[in-house]
């Protein structure tokens, strides 16, 4: 299939004012009927025919103005049907089609979830349900009349408000839904089901009472109070922060089993991965926890930031998902540690998306060509959009950000627009010059920022040097230098010296945020008088790759003594790469692995000194993970990077063995908090099992088994169980059977067993994802459960790197089988074999003898395809 290009773009031929829906609902059969009140756009040419976009739909009617056309008075070619002629001005054309939920194994469309009927129009799969120009820059009002069986489903929801309900006397009955905002159609949603409900309100600061309704599976009425909770801190934080109310009385949230991704903002229907929904603390982690906290929020934010101002086309999509992973970020910084949350979100980013914009599908935030739409739902469009959001609140401030913010609803509500008139309004709002700024949204790749300074005492002066190169990435050779907000700080004997650059008269304040807009620039600090160290890029001001001649005892002073948290943590991390990469080395050359001792007493300070901030120490001290350590290596050397990150925790574990047990009986807590107080303490406690699983297996087996027994939630049941595993498969074997007997009835909870035992870094580990493919817990059309194990098994790095190949093997045959009946997912596991230039010669060759044979399959999805033909190209 052709790539659309963002340069291609034309207006809508047609706009639509108003639709009307008929939805006759059924399993096997749906038949829809569609009244759409079109007129011509005068922005576009007056000649243009009327092309509406549909796919695996059966035809039954198609009428213009109330009379039936003939087959000659229209086409359907493919997955278009075009009306040639078209009254000059206003109309009306109706469709009737047909269509079957249950074959429609590919989640988008309409399609069935665990007895439910449900949608998931985002971002092309409106035209699965019938025909319409499916774009999102055609925003129309849509009324919703749905009829169903009344047994089977009681509950008829869609956008808006309930206007009509009418029971047909017959077994069957109808709701009437009207949306009063005008939306694009990958906002409409409908639900029907048999569903329980959960049910609270809120008052927005205008005084509307607004329901707001959970729609969960029978018996999972007790796990929706969590979200239902989050929802209420979402709504108020953004009348707090941003002015922004809701605007409609009704709120509904459909928990759903089988879904693609995480959750959908469909107007005032948001449809969920029940994943993002239930929890209660016999059955979620704290990361669950917190996950589902911050996705609420997402989907809400999405109200204004998606859904009252739209996307004009899908290379817009950063426009809300990079501004909305923002706010939810700085929410979530707000409800519980802002700290942890900044450290958290940047490891996030640099294991995912660094390395995709250092891989063959790298792309701007907002791409300039895509051949499938649902491939660039990435981390780059997400969560280094949501960094350019960052930078741009950094380098204008919040105050005139939030005036920004502002003129951006002032000039675009209710209406689909572009990055640029994002970039625009913040502009207006603060007078500032974004020109060179605007490159963060056309160009890809990291930029790396090398930096170097010197200190000359005599003058007192501190000169630092910054410059700046980024790598060319495919379609990119040459990059044009960034404009890069540098936060700096100094760091003296007694802490933070007061800053004041060449030029200005006096210092202000103890961190600067520099400007680095050319390829290579120079600041001066004056009055500094001791040899001071700096502190680059605090709080993580930009997403680049730091370059800085850190000596490791520089790196041990920075995570003792610098003042910005995100640093401190970061120089540990550092320590921890070198330390790591000196292990591979050792590897390599066939030397004995030693530990080295400086990185042990850095890290063993950190261990003593817990107690003033457990949450933090717990970050502290985990080791950076396989892909964050495989991006700093030429080639990547898998068992080098496996050897030596077990050699690391285990000799820890062993060395520190007494503290970390003297620390797991200090935090021991009679009772269960959600705060992030608690959740740290938990997150401490449970590293520290790790640690010793890895240490002291022999000796922690009997402690892991009785943390497995008593535990009274999932987050201390969970690190037992995967304490257990590391200790091996026998200390594992007896566990994993009485989890499942105990959870076996609770889906959510099956998802992490299968996960679990994925990653297991046992050698038969495939042999136990291939059996466990064949267990009942196992669905292959499920999402969830494919992520958990397959995916699972592509994250485990020692075996599905396995040096014979059959991890990639076995990756292919699920790509292919998955290919034929979801691609979204097919191409998600894809994923895990683009990087095959990155490993050595017998590795990338089994990869992409993987790759071609996967893309060999006739008539493979346009999903996967681009995947493939990006990775060998
Ligand atoms: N907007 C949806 C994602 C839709 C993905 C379509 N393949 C969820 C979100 O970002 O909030
Ligand atoms: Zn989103």
């Amino acid at each position: 299939p052709a790539a659309i290009r963002r340069c291609d773009y034309t207006p809508p031929a047609f706009l639509v004012d108003q639709v009307e829906l008929g939805f006759d609902l059924g399993e096997a059969r749906t038949e829809v009927r569609a009244v759409l009140h079109l007129r011509r756009n005068p922005a576009a040419g007056a000649d243009l025919p009327l092309v509406l976009n549909g796919q695996s739909l059966e035809t039954l009617r198609v009428a213009l103005d109330g009379r039936d056309l003939t087959a000659d008075e229209y086409r359907v070619e493919g997955e278009r049907l075009t009306l040639d002629n078209v009254p000059a001005d206003a109309f009306m054309l109706e469709t009737t089609v047909a269509n079957d939920p249950a074959a429609n194994s590919a989640l988008e469309g309409l399609y069935v979830s665990g007895g439910m009927l449900c949608t998931q129009c985002e971002a092309e799969g409106f035209r699965r349900i019938t025909w319409y120009p499916d774009r999102p820059d055609v925003m129309a009002r849509f009324r919703v009349r749905l009829t169903a069986d009344r047994a089977r489903y009681p509950v008829l929801l869609s956008n808006g408000n309930l206007i009509e309900e009418t029971d047909l006397g017959d077994g069957r009955h109808s709701a009437v839904w009207d949306d009063p905002f005008p939306k694009p159609c990958y906002l409409f949603a409908l639900v029907a089901g048999d569903l329980g409900l959960v049910e609270g309100d809120f008052v927005t600061r205008s005084g509307r009472r607004v329901a707001l309704k959970f729609w969960v599976e029978h018996g999972n009425q007790d796990q929706a109070g969590h979200a239902l909770a989050s929802l209420q801190k979402a709504m108020a934080w953004d009348e707090q922060v941003f002015g922004l109310e809701y605007d409609l009385d009704i709120y509904n949230v459909v928990a759903v089993s089988h879904f693609n991704m995480g959750a959908m903002e469909n107007k005032s229907l948001n449809v969920f991965n029940s994943k993002f929904v239930l929890a209660k603390r016999e059955t979620a982690t704290d990361f669950d926890f917190l996950g589902i906290e911050s996705v609420i929020a997402h989907e809400y934010f999405h109200n204004w930031t998606g859904n009252r101002v739209t996307c004009r086309d899908w290379f817009q999509l950063t426009l809300k998902e990079g501004l909305t992973v923002f706010r939810d970020q700085e929410f979530s910084a707000d409800m519980n540690s802002r700290g942890l949350q900044r450290l958290g979100d940047v490891r996030n980013l640099r294991a995912a998306q660094f390395i995709e914009d250092n891989g063959p599908m790298a792309h701007p935030i907002r791409p300039e060509s895509y051949v499938e739409i649902n491939n660039f739902y990435t981390s780059t469009v997400y969560q280094k959009g949501a960094e350019v959001i960052r930078m741009i609140h950094t380098l204008i401030g919040a105050d005139a950000f939030r005036k920004g913010m502002d003129l951006y609803f002032a000039r675009h509500d209710g209406h689909a627009v572009t990055c640029e008139d994002f970039v625009a309004a913040m502009e207006d709002a603060s007078d500032d010059d974004l020109s060179q700024f605007r490159r963060w949204y056309s160009q890809a790749g990291t930029p790396r920022v090398t930096a170097r300074w010197d200190h000359d005492q005599t003058a007192r002066r501190l000169t630092l040097s910054l410059s700046q190169d980024t790598r060319p990435t495919p379609g990119q050779p040459e990059k044009q230098p960034f404009h890069i907000p540098v936060a700096v700080g100094l760091v003296g004997a007694d802490g933070d010296l007061p800053l004041r650059l060449e030029g200005e008269n006096a210092a202000q304040g103890t961190t600067r945020v520099l400007n680095l807009t050319l390829p290579e620039q120079d600041f001066v600090f004056e009055d500094v008088a001791e040899a001071a160290l700096p502190s680059l890029l605090r709080g993580f001001s930009a997403p680049v790759i730091l370059d800085a001649p850190y000596s490791r005892a520089d790196l041990a002073r920075l995570m003792a003594d610098d003042s910005d948290a995100f640093n401190r943590w970061d120089a540990g991390q550092e320590l921890a790469i070198r330390v790591i990469l000196d292990l591979v080395a050792d590897h390599a050359a066939g030397r004995p692995l030693a530990l080295d001792e400086d990185f042990a007493v850095a890290w063993g300070k950190v261990l003593a000194d817990y107690a003033a901030d457990p949450a933090f120490a717990a970050e502290a001290l985990s080791l950076p993970g396989f892909s964050v350590l495989g991006e700093r290596m030429e080639t990547i050397d898998v068992d080098g990077i496996c050897a030596a990150t077990k050699f690391l925790a285990a000799s820890l574990g062993k060395r520190f063995a007494a503290p970390l047990l003297r620390l797991r009986e200090v935090l021991a807590e009679s009772g269960y908090a959600l705060t992030p107080e608690a959740i740290g303490r938990r997150r401490l406690r449970n590293g520290a099992l790790t640690f010793l699983a890895h240490g002291q297996p022999a000796d922690t087996r009997v402690l892991a088994a009785e943390q497995f027994r008593t535990a009274t939630n999932m987050t201390d049941q969970l690190t037992a169980l995967s304490a257990l595993v590391v200790i091996g498969a026998d200390a594992a074997g007896p566990a994993l059977a009485a989890f499942y007997e105990q959870w076996k009835d609770e889906r959510l909870v099956v998802n992490k067993w299968l996960g679990i035992q994925a990653m297991a870094d046992w050698p038969d580990v495939l042999d136990r994802v291939k059996v466990l493919m064949e267990h009942p817990a196992f669905d292959g059309r499920e999402p969830n459960k494919i992520y958990a194990l397959i995916g699972g098994f592509a994250a485990n790095p020692q075996w599905f790197h396995a040096a014979d190949g059959a991890g990639y093997a076995f990756m292919a045959d699920r790509v292919l089988a998955l290919d034929s009946t979801n691609p979204q997912v097919a191409s998600r596991m894809a994923r895990s074999l683009m990087r095959w230039k990155r490993f050595d010669p017998a590795r990338q060759s089994h990869m992409r003898g993987q790759l071609e044979r996967i893309g060999a399959k006739p008539g493979l999805s346009s999903d996967v395809a681009e995947i493939v033909a990006k990775a060998l190209a």
